[in-house]
């Protein structure tokens, strides 16, 4: 993990409506900063057009590939990084030990650009060395060949890689023998894809963009539109200026949902003016979520049998209701029965801010809820997740024009993914069909998750780590454990475009396999390939690389996969080099396997590509009975949180882990939270100004965070900077991955095994670090 080094920032307010020319002018500062070639800079412009390339910062759509530039502060860093001129060369590398780099800053490491030639560690002088491809080709294979068992390997996906690249890895892993596919997705929205199926009958969304034209509120939880999605920011520009209600249900009031200034529109940037956004902001406990949506479907049902006995129009729309749910007698007998008092207690909000937001939602004819990590990272998310659809069932909110559930993915392709075989618990039908395609009989067997594959690791399970592209020594939790749990390997391989820490924190034999960015050109046979992805709204598209690869040396994650395959299983039964000379060979590929992709090549060809239209969309529901579900969970009164506040009182904080302005997840770009003030810091704690009273504390004190999840296992960082800060009392807010320490790797949600990075029980103590001197 990061040393701890002296910060020298400052913190002051953000007075400035989001985007902007705050967001030009960090644009030009990462283009100047990353040495972009100027010819590059076109390139920027191509950015999720027809004939451009996907954006590979995040996996919010985009109208129609067709529209001008949709400027993306955040896009254009992560394109910056991915172009930048700066290299990684094996000279580099031999000019620093393994140890050495340790001692850097994942924002220095990050600094050092694009890694150019495949690398293998030699234990002797602790450096990497370059070696031929074929060689490391050979050393996995040689490996993989030699485990007892295909179980003791473990495959990791991070959600940049495409649909091609990720069904053929699938298709090695499983033709190798395991269901081992820990990925990105089990730390992000697993509880909606684990959650939605159970209730609507498909983890997607159900909404398009489209949808946005005629939605009349928008009800947005747990996320941060204005650094993690800007160019969701246009759109809900749109629906704020047609007179839409925009509620944002979030601890932080963030800046983005509150005034926006579009740098899509010239006068609005001249005349220095914006557009007010949320038109209410309602801020719960950390966690909160659950016990807050059931007060409000509490309220709405309260407030239907008013109306049923006044012989008013009713709030349930009950012939939805009637023709495609099952189970709703049993969950409004369950919200009739939950106390008000639990509700409020547990979500931090009154009675009557609660209903006021059933009044805003009860209004609105044309609801669409979106949802981020702040629903998704707790031990109850499943059930919340669940909750909400059950909340939008309620006025037959899904399956209808302008309304609908909106998980905001995070990677680019985290959805496609998962869609193509990604998935450590695949269903039966779809191992049917890769045995009827492929021939080979795949494990049925389910596999490792992130966390699975952690533990399998400390207790010696499994021994050997692929991971296709991610940094899964810091993105994890337990950072310390985790990192020793890869040391143990006997073997680690990343797939990766730049250095990070999980190249550094290795097995006993570890390779750095150097690839091609979305971004560049990749020429198979002389012939260009694209790729494709699924954004956040099941539009499948193909993007092609444009820039001139970082290095002659570089292969494409597809190649890759194939050289992998190839050397473990050979090509006998499967031709693994001829699907990689030419990508829609994969897509015929996934067209047999899987429904919804007919005529793949010849729709991904089209602008704009094609919509895997979600079953639930179409109000045809995948559940068993098939009908929508409505669940019934109680609040949890057994919660791990619940048991540290009883035994350390008020000193018990909770603390979610999010991302600043200027990182793209483990990728740190730079050291400010513009947003919310924070300029130059990372090691930073956001607090009430009631709770610093009450813990004795005074703003810009230094603090140690101890997490108390009541295992041996001790868990604390050092030397954290307090800032006074509009958060609701009892709950702290800290960076990702610096907090990753804290994180207990056996603290995950019910249901679907994803890290509780959003609700962390901690105690704080001022540092005994000493300050830094005085600059
Ligand atoms: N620039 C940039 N873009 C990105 C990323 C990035 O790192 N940088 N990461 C990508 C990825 S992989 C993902 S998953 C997404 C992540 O995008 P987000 O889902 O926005 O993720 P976080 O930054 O973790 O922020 C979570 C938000 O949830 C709120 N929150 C925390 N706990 C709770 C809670 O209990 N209840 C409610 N209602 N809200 C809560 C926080 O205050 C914060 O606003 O962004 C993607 N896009
Ligand atoms: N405490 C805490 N932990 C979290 C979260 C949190 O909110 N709090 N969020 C979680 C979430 S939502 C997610 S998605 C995970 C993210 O986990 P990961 O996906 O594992 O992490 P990233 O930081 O996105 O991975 C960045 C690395 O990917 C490599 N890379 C970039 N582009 C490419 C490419 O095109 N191909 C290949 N092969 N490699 C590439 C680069 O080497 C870069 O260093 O972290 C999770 N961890
Ligand atoms: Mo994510």
């Amino acid at each position: 993990m990061n040393p701890p080094t002296p910060e020298k920032g400052h913190v002051a307010p953000y007075t400035r409506p989001a985007a902007g020319w705050g967001a030009l002018k960090y644009v030009a500062i990462n283009l100047i900063k990353e040495k972009v070639a100027a010819g590059k800079c076109k390139l920027l412009f191509k950015q999720n057009q027809a004939d451009g390339f996907d954006c590979p910062g995040c996996a919010w759509p985009d109208r129609q590939h067709a529209s001008t530039f949709e400027f993306c502060e955040n896009g254009v860093k992560a394109v910056a990084a991915e172009a930048t001129s700066k290299r990684v060369t094996p000279e580099f590398f031999a000019e620093h030990t393994v140890t050495s780099l340790m001692t850097q800053t994942d924002f220095e490491l990050e600094q050092h650009g694009r890694l150019t030639h495949p690398m293998v560690y030699d234990g002797t002088t602790d450096k990497y060395h370059p070696i031929e491809w074929g060689e490391a080709f050979a050393l996995i294979g040689r490996h993989l060949k030699t485990l007892d068992d295909p179980n003791q390997a473990s495959f990791y996906t991070s959600g940049r890689a495409s649909n091609e690249a990720a069904f053929l890895y699938q298709l090695f892993v499983r033709a190798y023998g395991t269901n081992n596919f820990p990925d990105c997705s089990n730390m992000c929205h697993e509880a909606t894809s684990r959650g939605l199926p159970l209730t609507v009958g498909v983890g997607k969304a159900t909404v398009v963009l489209d949808d946005f034209e005629h939605a009349d509120t928008i009800l947005i939880f747990g996320h941060n539109a204005a650094t993690n999605h800007p160019r969701m920011l246009g759109e809900l520009r749109e629906c704020a200026r047609r007179g839409a209600t925009i509620v944002s249900i979030n601890p932080l009031r963030e800046r983005g949902l509150e005034r926006f200034t579009s740098p899509q529109h010239p006068v609005e940037m001249l005349t220095a003016s914006s557009t007010k956004i949320a038109s209410m902001f309602v801020q719960p406990k950390l966690g909160g979520d659950f016990a807050l949506i059931k007060g409000v479907a509490k309220q709405l049902l309260e407030l239907d049998d008013a109306a049923v006995m006044h012989g008013e129009a009713r709030l349930i729309d009950i012939d939805f209701v009637r023709e495609h749910t099952n189970g709703y007698e049993d969950f409004a007998n369950d919200l009739r029965a939950e106390s008000w008092a639990d509700i409020v207690g547990e979500s931090g909000i009154t009675r009557e801010d609660i209903h006021a937001l059933t009044e805003v939602y009860a209004k609105g004819k044309r609801v669409i809820a979106c949802w981020g990590m702040g629903l998704t990272q707790h031990k109850h998310s499943v059930s919340t997740v669940q909750l909400l659809s059950n909340l939008m069932m309620m006025r037959g909110n899904i399956g209808r024009e302008g309304a609908g559930l909106l998980p905001v993915r995070g990677h680019s392709n985290v959805q496609g993914d998962r869609t193509v075989g990604i998935e450590e618990r695949p269903d039966a039908e779809f191992l049917d069909r890769l045995q009827a395609s492929f021939g080979f009989e795949p494990p049925r067997e389910h596999g490792y998750d992130v966390v699975n594959t952690i533990s399998a690791m400390l207790d010696g399970k499994v021994k050997m780590f692929i991971g296709l592209g991610g940094n899964f020594s810091v993105a994890t939790p337990d950072t310390p454990r985790t990192s020793q749990a890869l040391r143990q390997c006997e073997l680690t391989v990343n797939i990766a475009t730049k250095l990070n820490r999980s190249h550094l924190v290795h097995g006993k034999e570890s390779l750095i396999l150097p690839t091609l960015g979305r971004t560049e050109i990749d020429l198979q046979n002389g012939v260009a390939q694209g790729v494709t992805v699924e954004d956040s709204v099941c539009m499948v598209h193909i993007s092609y690389g444009m820039n001139e690869p970082a290095s002659p040396h570089l292969l494409s994650e597809t190649a890759i996969v194939a050289r992998m395959a190839a050397a473990t299983l050979g090509s006998e039964k499967i031709d693994w080099l001829w699907y990689a000379q030419d990508y829609s060979r994969i897509r015929d590929a996934i067209e047999k396997v899987l429904d919804g992709f007919d005529n793949y090549n010849e729709r991904v060809s089209i602008p704009g590509g094609f919509h895997l239209t979600p079953a639930s969309r179409k109000r045809v529901w995948k559940t068993a009975s098939g009908k929508a579900e409505f669940l019934v969970n109680p609040i949890d009164k057994e919660s791990p949180i619940r048991r540290a506040r009883e035994k350390y009182g008020d000193k018990l904080m909770v603390m979610m882990t999010m991302r600043s302005h200027d990182q793209y997840n483990t990728t740190i770009y730079g050291l400010d939270d513009r947003y919310r003030g924070v300029f130059g810091l990372r090691r930073v704690v956001f607090i009430n100004a009631a709770d610093l009273a009450r813990l004795g504390f005074t703003a810009g004190q230094r603090v140690d965070i101890t997490s108390v999840w009541g295992d041996a296992v001790e868990r604390h960082v050092e030397d954290f900077l307090l800032v006074e800060y509009d958060i609701p009392q009892g709950c702290l807010g800290a960076y990702y991955p610096e907090t990753n320490p804290l994180v207990p790797l056996e603290s995950t949600g019910d249901g679907c095994g994803t890290p509780t990075s959003k609700s962390v029980p901690v105690l704080l103590r001022l540092s005994t670090v000493q300050p830094p001197a005085a600059a």
